[in-house]
């Protein structure tokens, strides 16, 4: 059983999936439904954070607007996520939730599926907080593919997404929770709402040493 809603810190949960898993409109959900049924509330921290300097620059890349090298968007990415890292952990600290829309385990899963070296792009997310728990949003492609065509922005690719289902397989630690985004949105609230109740928190917070 878990802790929530009685002390100590919050809890830093993770939502990973392809676009258009429904993972967005997911963690809203949760937010919600922390924020109406516990004391200690909790935030959302989407990834890429596009208000923040160095978002402002992924968003436009993401809108082709502006280029980046491999390597440097893949540390573009990373360092939107450790721009926040004070935040997550002084909110953690006030026993407060942070829900994030996708995290380091995109970081790495797309610059893998473009061809970059793990070895080089786990590097620059270790020692970022550890998830208490990551909820994989797993879709099949005709699902995904029934919830409307790929936007506009530069990494919706078909191809590049199954590439990077791919490499979220191997990313999988003990934390993860799958969550079956095939099923219709209230399901998948409940299945959220289930692995929420049933996180498991360390005293202290951890931080990512293997991605
Ligand atoms: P979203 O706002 O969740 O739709 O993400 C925008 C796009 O950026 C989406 O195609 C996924 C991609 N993305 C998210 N995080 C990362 C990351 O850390 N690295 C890379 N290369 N792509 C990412
Ligand atoms: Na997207
Ligand atoms: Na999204």
């Amino acid at each position: 059983s878990s802790e929530n809603g009685t002390s100590g810190r919050g809890a830093l949960i993770v939502f990973e999936g392809m676009d258009r898993s429904g993972k967005s409109t997911q963690a809203r959900r949760l937010l919600n439904h922390i924020n109406a049924t516990t004391k200690h509330g909790a935030i959302l921290q989407p990834f890429p954070d596009r208000n923040e300097p160095i978002g402002q620059l992924i968003d436009r890349y993401l809108k082709r607007e502006i280029d980046f090298s491999e390597k440097a968007l893949h540390l573009a990415f990373s360092a939107n996520r450790w721009q926040k890292e004070p935040l997550i952990l002084e909110t953690i600290d006030k026993g407060v939730d942070v829900i994030c829309d996708r995290y380091a385990f995109s970081g790495v899963a797309y610059s893998m599926a473009k061809g970059l070296d793990r070895s080089w792009v786990r590097q620059s997310d270790v020692g970022l907080p550890r998830p208490d728990i990551v909820l994989y949003f797993e879709v099949s492609p005709e699902v995904a593919k029934s919830r409307g065509g790929f936007g506009e922005e530069r990494l919706e690719k078909e191809e590049l997404q199954r590439n990077v289902a791919k490499e979220m397989q191997g990313l999988r630690g003990e934390n993860w929770i799958i969550i079956n985004a095939n099923n219709d949105e209230d399901t998948v609230e409940r299945d959220v709402r289930i692995a929420y109740e049933n996180i498991i928190k360390t005293k202290e917070l951890g931080k990512l040493t293997e991605i």
